[in-house]
């Protein structure tokens, strides 16, 4: 499925950063000299990277060259748990301008900083993703990720700051006022994550505004996966342009990788800070660009936290670059391995239901994965609760679903129960949206 600039346009080649224009061989070149400077550094200022590498039998003088990355040892979330909240810093506190961190819904939260310097280059990464996608100096942006510990807003915010935009700090949430302030600011660009873009859409609807009436050029989403079947609804729904930005606190925040509206095809990595690798998550082996597996990825210049080898349980595959010929897009998110549903031995993820469900016409982009296991049943049970299109009679919802659960059996290959839900039931996005739900018995605790 394309999709073409509604009302965006490509930046200007010189409005570009010289690095965006550099040559495949030349990012690698830098790529290679950051690299072992990273390496050492890490080396020489984080204790628990020295045990790692000392444990592992390499030192920062065994990196030569780009493949030799790979004898390095993988950081993982559990590290920066279990070195909370500040052991993985690899400078002084009165160095560290912020502190960011995760929500910590499951164990410790992850906690990452920031020296000036990483702000300045964050700043100029999520400036350059907000450009490529077609956001312009002088526009108006009204930012609708959350502000806080959570790194969309004020990542966002900064780098909008940073590209010269009128930066409206709405945050997330208070849908109404928002939709009240896209009539009155009328801004150019907004950010937010899909899922909440489709609640400000309903809100508009339900308010009488027509979204395509309205001053929005460009959209640019990320913070959780979405398909380009959720693009073709929004764009269609709004009538301008949305575009990828891909990002996580442990490597940085958004900004890693952002999509060139003139293409449309995936985000490109910002090769010149971060190297990216793909593996397989189960035999931890390097794959080949254009192989699916495990996005990894090592900072090339951050100070404050240093990041080698990070397990993102991101799943995608690197590509060759289009609009940026030297950095490599990543292709759409399908999920993350912790995400994965695994029914009767299939593994199963809610962007592939998204994708199935949105060819349909008569469902709604509104839906939930309920995972639960009968009373005396062995086997998992998976419904997936969903609401019509409005104005939908109940006869042709129910075959939408009949059709929807038909689908998911051929393309996927399990068997699901879908139950066709009321309009406005399920719970609505103010940020990343929670699709899953597992309500099946908890193993008894061991200690
Ligand atoms: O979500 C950073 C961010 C903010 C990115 C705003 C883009 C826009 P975390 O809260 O640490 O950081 O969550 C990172 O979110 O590992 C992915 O699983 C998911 N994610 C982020 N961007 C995308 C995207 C922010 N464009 C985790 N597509 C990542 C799919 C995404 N998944």
């Amino acid at each position: 499925m394309t999709s073409t600039a509604l009302k965006a346009t490509a930046a200007h080649p010189s409005t570009l950063d010289p690095e965006e224009t550099f040559s495949r061989e030349r990012i690698e070149e830098l790529q290679l000299e950051r690299l072992r400077h990273t390496v050492a550094y890490a080396y020489e200022n984080v204790d628990l990277y020295r045990r790692k590498f000392d444990g592992a039998g390499v030192h920062p003088t065994d990196l030569r060259e780009l493949g030799d990355l790979a004898k390095f040892p993988y950081t993982t979330k559990e590290d920066l748990r279990q070195t909370y909240p500040f052991g993985m810093f690899a400078v002084p506190q009165n160095q560290v301008a912020r502190i960011h961190a995760s929500s910590g819904t499951t164990g410790r939260p992850t906690v990452v900083g920031y020296t000036a310097g990483d702000i300045d280059r964050w700043a100029t990464l999520v400036a350059r993703s907000l450009r490529a996608s077609g956001v312009k100096a002088g526009d108006k942006v009204h930012n609708a990720y959350g502000y806080g510990l959570f790194t969309g807003g004020l990542g966002a915010h900064y780098g909008a700051d940073k590209l010269g935009c009128t930066v409206i700090p709405i945050s997330g949430g208070q849908t109404e006022r928002q939709v009240q302030l896209i009539q009155d600011f009328e801004p150019d660009a907004i950010l937010s994550t899909p899922t909440y873009l489709l609640t400000i859409l309903d809100a508009m609807v339900a308010a009488g505004i027509d979204p395509r009436s309205t001053s929005l050029k460009t959209a640019v989403l990320g913070a959780e996966p979405w398909t380009q079947e959720m693009r073709q609804e929004l764009e269609q729904r709004m009538g301008f342009d949305a575009c990828d930005i891909y990002g996580l606190s442990e490597v940085m925040g958004p900004g890693v990788a952002g999509e060139c509206v003139e293409t449309k095809d995936g985000s490109h990595i910002w090769e010149d800070h971060f190297r990216p690798e793909i593996i397989d998550p189960f035999t931890d082996r390097v794959m080949d660009d254009c192989e699916h597996g495990e996005l990894v990825f090592t900072s090339l210049t951050k100070e404050a936290l240093p990041i080698i080898r990070y397990r993102t349980h991101d799943l995608t595959r690197l590509l060759p670059g289009t609009a940026r010929p030297g950095m490599r897009r990543m292709d759409r998110i399908t999920g993350r391995s912790d995400d994965m549903i695994i029914l009767r031995g299939v593994n199963l993820f809610p962007t592939q239901i998204e994708e199935i469900a949105l060819r349909i016409p008569a469902l709604s982009p509104h839906f939930q994965l309920e995972l639960t296991r009968p009373e005396g049943q062995r086997m998992d049970r998976l419904t997936v609760k969903i609401e019509p299109r409005e104005g939908v009679s109940a006869h042709d919802a129910e075959q939408a679903a009949s059709r929807l659960s038909e689908q998911i059996k051929i393309h996927i290959g399990s068997s699901c129960a879908v139950t066709v839900v009321e309009s406005g039931s399920l719970a609505r996005s103010s940020g990343k949206l929670r699709r899953i739900y597992d309500l099946r018995p908890k193993p008894p605790q061991t200690d």
